[in-house]
């Protein structure tokens, strides 16, 4: 294996491992085997050496004085945060000695690993780990906390995560960013966009909230949360009504167009209008603009699919390119995530024949409080990697309260002492992205990228492998996957011959070229994997899975009487709840505030600065009050994943449901409603 260790002195390449769409190239720049700087790799066809204020701030986190470097062994009360060092030894027996016993008494299901993407390196996230639990026969995490019903959503339209390649919309003459904050959360569509804009593309922003994206758009639509498929659907039926529909297209290339065309006479602009809250003439203006353009580009985010029904929002929206036959012109379509084109081979790298066809229990992920307070076969060890659900979950009081029993054996493996690890039994130092071997594919362009080690792992610390090894070892596990080397796995996930889009990426064309792309093909020039092989505007299968078959718009739950729908977005310097404990991106995001609609302040006498209370029957926040015209009425924003700090609750997760969405056994954070108060 190639690694920088030894050069104490250079530039090296490197890649972010966050959980971002951009998936940068980096360079990380080392004098005395440290890092000095991290910038970006010019040399990436597609960030082009542009990143993000976070990651050019990365030595902050990667060398914070708070950064775990031996493992620890609680002596206080769960929560408490009093620990003393251990050596990895005693910290590995105690874990396995742990667990033989309690899979003798009570079964390996006994046993539940929670993790998710912290580090989006594969082998990292789901290599050895998923080999390990598999072979230990524990519970299965049911990973849907992030994009789970929009990726179902637009699957049944589209047939996968198949979108136009990001690089195309250069190309592009109208932008509609829908429900998705790019100018924080991808920014390098921003880029393009932009200069797409110089050539007189238009970008339309439709969302909740007037933050950095909306500001920035040519039009922004503010619409009322949950009801995107609404606006989507009176799009359609101006666009059928006005002939504004490319038919030859609509023939051709999908299912369902004249069901399609009778089924939204329902949506007319008035009653759009009155369910949205987007005006008659903004519908009439939009879906002329939609219909009279092209190429036209919709991105989908992420937000809007937070929602009760947003596995069918995206399904509904990614019919709307095939109505005006956009996927046939360069820069035409949408995209809500392209990871489809770079999928690699799972069962080679996660192993789940090692669970030898055990039907063993599945836990979802957003309602692990709930889990961890079942009496009923109760879940007696957490194992958290990757991960920090008590900032990121839903519903984050019942969570704590599960963490607190103290019959439950709570390991944690992260770089700092989380929210989370504070009620570990056990927490274990991890290695940070720089300091391991991994690959690395994006969900927006597709690219595969490479990371050699570049210093030495921080004290004591082990990346995610290594540590899965050792337990591995200690389990007296002897299936030889548990020893292959970071480049043995990298090689087994890269052979599939299953998706010719992986063509030429293997270790040595990566190890070359540090970035590789996939072997683009348009679209169209095959079947889509939709059983009809079209674009699916009427859907047998969705019908067949108890769904509308065709795109349908219902409400959003009304989980209370309260009055206001609350919006807790991830904010501009934190990635979901990492930087969150690293004082240099707190200073840069300085505090958490509720934005809300000016005529709500006047009439409860709330003005610019005030400490308002936000509240429900999970739980309550106290944030800093920002009335304005960003919102519309009857909504609250907040942005981030804030720890709380003394006298300040600003963990808003304690605020929303932990319902599961239309589709995917998706999260519904946006979907909560909350009471506002001014503090006295
Ligand atoms: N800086 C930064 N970047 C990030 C992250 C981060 O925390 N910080 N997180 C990363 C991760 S894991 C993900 S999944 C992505 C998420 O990034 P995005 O895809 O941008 O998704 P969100 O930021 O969750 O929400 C996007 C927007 O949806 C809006 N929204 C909420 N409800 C609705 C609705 O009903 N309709 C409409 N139209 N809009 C709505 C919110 O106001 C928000 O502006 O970003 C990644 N990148
Ligand atoms: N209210 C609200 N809640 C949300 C969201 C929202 O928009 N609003 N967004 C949701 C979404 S989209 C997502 S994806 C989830 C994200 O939830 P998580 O994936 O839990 O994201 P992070 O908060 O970034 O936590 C990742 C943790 O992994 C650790 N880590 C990083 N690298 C490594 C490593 O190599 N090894 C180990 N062992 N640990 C490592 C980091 O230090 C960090 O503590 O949050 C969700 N929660
Ligand atoms: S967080 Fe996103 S924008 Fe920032 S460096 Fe990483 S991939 Fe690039
Ligand atoms: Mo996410």
């Amino acid at each position: 294996m190639q690694s920088y260790i030894n050069q104490l002195d250079g530039v090296f390449p490197s890649v972010c491992s966050l959980d971002c769409p951009d998936q940068c190239g980096l360079l990380l720049h080392k004098k005395n085997g440290k890092i000095i700087k991290v910038e970006g790799d010019s040399n990436h066809p597609v960030t082009k050496g542009n990143i993000c204020n976070k990651v050019r701030n990365m030595t902050a986190r990667i060398y914070d004085s708070k950064r775990l470097s031996q493992p620890l062994k609680r002596i206080g009360a769960k929560g408490e945060g009093k620990f003393i060092p251990i050596s990895w030894d005693e910290a590995i027996d105690t874990i396995t000695s742990k667990w033989r016993n309690l899979i003798n008494q009570h079964g390996p299901e006994s046993i539940l690993p929670y993790s998710f993407y912290g580090n989006m390196g594969n082998l990292s996230a789901e290599g050895m780990d998923r080999r390990f639990f598999h072979k230990l026969g524990a519970s299965r995490l049911e990973r849907s906390i992030c994009n789970a019903a929009g990726a179902i959503g637009y699957g049944y339209t589209m047939g996968g995560s198949f979108g136009i390649d990001p690089e195309e919309t250069i190309h592009t003459k109208l932008f509609i960013l829908w429900g998705i904050n790019a100018v924080s959360t991808n920014m390098h569509q921003v880029t393009i966009a932009q200069q797409a804009r110089k050539n007189g593309a238009k970008v339309v922003v439709i969302d909740v909230h007037k933050n950095q994206t909306g500001k920035w758009a040519d039009w922004f639509i503010p619409i009322l949360p949950g009801t995107d498929s609404a606006l989507a659907l009176g799009l359609m039926h101006i666009l059928y009504a006005e002939n504004l529909v490319n038919q030859p297209f609509l023939e051709e290339y999908t299912v369902g167009s004249a069901e399609l065309r009778e089924h939204v006479r329902q949506y007319d602009p008035a009653t759009v209008s009155a369910i949205t809250g987007v005006s008659i003439d903004d519908l009439y203006t939009l879906a002329r603009m939609y219909g009279s353009t092209t190429p036209s580009f919709i991105r989908i985010g992420n937000g809007l699919q937070h929602h009760d029904n947003g596995g069918m929002a995206v399904r509904t929206i990614a019919c709307l390119p095939a109505l005006t036959g956009q996927w046939v012109a360069k820069g035409g379509g949408a995209m809500k995530g392209n990871s489809g084109y770079l999928a690699f081979n799972t069962n080679a790298l996660q192993r789940p024949d090692l669970l030898q066809n055990k039907k063993t229990r599945v836990i979802n992920m957003n309602q692990i409080g709930q889990a961890l307070l079942e009496k009923e076969k109760p879940i007696l060890s957490l194992f958290v990697y990757n991960s920090n659900p008590v900032l990121v979950a839903p519903n984050a009081n019942k969570v704590q309260q599960g963490l607190m029993r103290e019959d439950l054996f709570t390991v944690v493996h992260d770089l700092f002492l989380t929210e989370t690890a504070m009620y570990a039994d056990l927490v274990l130092p991890a290695a940070s992205s720089y300091e391991t071997e991994d690959f690395y594919n994006s969900y927006w362009h597709n690219y595969v990228q490479i990371q050699k080690p570049v210093i030495e792992t921080y004290g004591q610390s082990k990346s995610n492998v290594e540590l899965f090894k050792l337990l591995a070892a200690s389990m007296d596990f002897k299936e030889s996957a548990f020893q292959d080397s970071e480049e043995d796995m990298i090689r087994q996930a890269l052979d599939f011959p299953d998706n010719p889009y992986l063509e030429g990426i293997t270790y040595e064309s990566l190890s070359e070229n540090q970035f590789v792309k996939a072997k683009m093909r348009p679209l169209f020039s095959g079947k889509l994997r939709t059983p009809s092989g079209k674009i699916e505007l009427y859907s047998e299968q969705m019908k067949q899975h108890g769904y509308e078959p065709l795109p349908t718009y219902t409400s959003i739950v009304k989980d209370s009487d309260l009055p206001f729908l609350f919006i807790p977005a991830p904010n501009h310097n934190f990635l979901n709840s990492t930087f969150s404990n690293n004082d240099k991106h707190i200073s840069m995001e300085k505090e958490p505030k509720l934005h809300m609609n000016a005529v709500d302040a006047l009439k409860l006498g709330i003005d610019t600065g005030d400490m308002v209370r936000i509240w429900n029957e999970r739980g309550e926040c106290i944030l800093k009050a920002a009335p304005g015209d960003t919102v519309l009425a009857g909504v609250l924003v907040s942005q981030g994943l804030w720890q709380n700090t003394p006298g300040r609750k600003q963990h808003i997760n304690t605020l929303t449901p932990d319902r599961l969405a239309d589709m995917g056994n998706g999260a519904v954070f946006f979907s909560g409603r909350v009471n506002l108060e001014k503090i006295l």
